[in-house]
């Protein structure tokens, strides 16, 4: 298993728009089971493929207390389930020390396929409805930012410009 480094705003690569799994193999497993080595490692409640770098349409989610549910959704599809919505502060390990509102669906079903290739269906509500559609929005190269004002976009990239600056001279990054 391996941590892998997660992608910040505004990297560039975080706008990449991820391609569906063809075959649930050993190889996108391993992806699986780096991905959550990296997630509980952050730690976070969720990890997108596309935010370690790899352009593919798988997710991770863990928002047990004791994280012990791990979850896996591969080619991921969100139906609305009524029109409820729900403003909730979210933070990102994209974008880190940063906690914006975000509104969005409240009830949500959840098509994918799990890490077996079987598909399976899940109905989403709470916390667990607001990380699924974080994680498929990093999917399609959309961030937590985009739901913000502009000008205050536009400080956080200052501001994570000024962190990365700081970290490539001390050789981090
Ligand atoms: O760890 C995370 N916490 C979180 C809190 C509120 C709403 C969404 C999230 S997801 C985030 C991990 C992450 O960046 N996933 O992409
Ligand atoms: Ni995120």
């Amino acid at each position: 298993m391996a941590i892998l480094d997660i992608l910040e705003f505004p990297d560039p690569r975080l706008r990449t728009v991820a391609q569906p799994v063809k075959t649930v193999d050993d190889r996108v497993r391993t992806m699986i089971d780096d991905m959550f080595e990296t997630m509980y490692d952050a730690p976070g409640i969720g990890l997108a493929a596309t935010q370690v770098d790899i352009h593919e349409r798988i997710i991770t989610i863990d928002v047990s207390e004791d994280k012990s549910e791990p979850l896996v959704f591969i080619n991921p599809e969100i139906t609305v389930l009524d029109g409820e919505m729900e403003t909730m502060q979210e933070g990102c390990l994209s974008v880190p020390g940063f906690y914006e509102d975000v509104t969005r669906i409240e009830h949500c079903l959840v098509k994918a396929i799990d890490r077996n290739g079987e598909a399976f269906e899940l109905e989403c509500s709470g916390l667990l409805a607001v990380c699924i559609q974080h994680e498929v929005d990093h999917l399609d190269g959309k961030l937590m930012v985009d739901y913000i004002s502009p000008l205050k976009r536009k400080r956080i990239k200052e501001k994570l410009d000024k962190k990365h600056k700081l970290e490539a001279r001390q050789g981090k990054r």
